[in-house]
């Protein structure tokens, strides 16, 4: 949780035809971009380099730069998206990643895996099945990530649940804030967990991002238990990224 680097990228015009589970209404760009620039000046004001990219009209889920890739210590894995209409944002992300790091390799298929669904804790890469992960991409996720001296742990996302991450985040070393309906299955036994309150399922894509944790704001008794848990908190305005099934851990790459 420990970083020197983000890289998110501005929401494009075209989010309104971004990918969504249930139509809630269109997403507000003013206040999308307004949301937005909060959260890359909470994440500046650790001390990190931000690099902001500029918006890709042509993929309306661009601004969710997660996705795209996995970035680890010794190098950035390129992912290759289970969502037809995202797949070409992995290819764009890949050449600002050369710029930045050493490695980048990328999964190549048949497989497909999304960020979303990678937790990275201090022991262990957890990768969750879902509808956009599924085992062939986890597999080459191994074969890549492993001589680089990665363990790498398969896990389940819970049904109707879009990412592994919608419903975890790492707090530090050792915790992790999670949905009970997530902590329930067991994946998190050997850590700490801490539970979102009851009915802010989406206050769990959370992030630890140096001393602080950014988190969706509305979601008092969430914020009440990391507050009291010690936690650096910054509630950051996420009504229109969450129309999109968006959270905090979606916005930017981290390393
Ligand atoms: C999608 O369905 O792909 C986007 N509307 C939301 C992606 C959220 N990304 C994430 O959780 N890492």
């Amino acid at each position: 949780f420990r970083f020197s680097h983000a890289i998110t990228r501005r929401p494009a015009a075209s989010i309104t035809a971004g990918l969504r589970a249930v139509d809630t209404g269109a997403p507000d760009l003013a206040l999308m971009l307004a949301h937005h620039a909060d959260y890359t000046a909470a994440l500046r004001a650790t001390g990190a380099t931000i690099v902001e990219l500029d918006a890709l009209e042509p993929y309306p889920d661009s601004v969710f730069v997660e996705d795209t890739a996995l970035c680890l210590p010794e190098g950035a894995v390129v992912m290759r998206p289970g969502a037809p209409s995202r797949l070409g944002e992995a290819a764009e992300m890949a050449p600002h990643l050369a710029a930045l790091y050493g490695q980048v390799v990328s999964i190549t298929g048949p497989g497909f895996i999304e960020g979303g669904d990678i937790l990275v804790t201090e022991r262990e890469i957890l990768v969750g099945r879902s509808a956009r992960t599924d085992a062939a991409g986890i597999a080459e996720l191994i074969r890549l990530v492993t001589p680089w001296g990665h363990k790498v742990r398969e896990v389940e996302t819970p049904p109707g649940v879009l990412h592994f991450k919608t419903d975890c985040s790492l707090l530090d070393a050792e915790t992790i804030l999670a949905t009970p309906r997530l902590a329930a299955s067991g994946c998190f036994d050997g850590y700490r967990v801490i539970h979102t309150g009851e009915g802010e399922e989406a206050a769990a894509n959370s992030i630890r991002f140096n001393d602080l944790v950014l988190a969706p704001a509305g979601f008092l008794r969430t914020a009440e238990t990391l507050d009291r848990a010690g936690y650096n908190l910054r509630l950051i305005g996420n009504s229109e990224c969450a129309k999109l099934d968006g959270g905090m851990s979606c916005l930017s790459l981290r390393f």
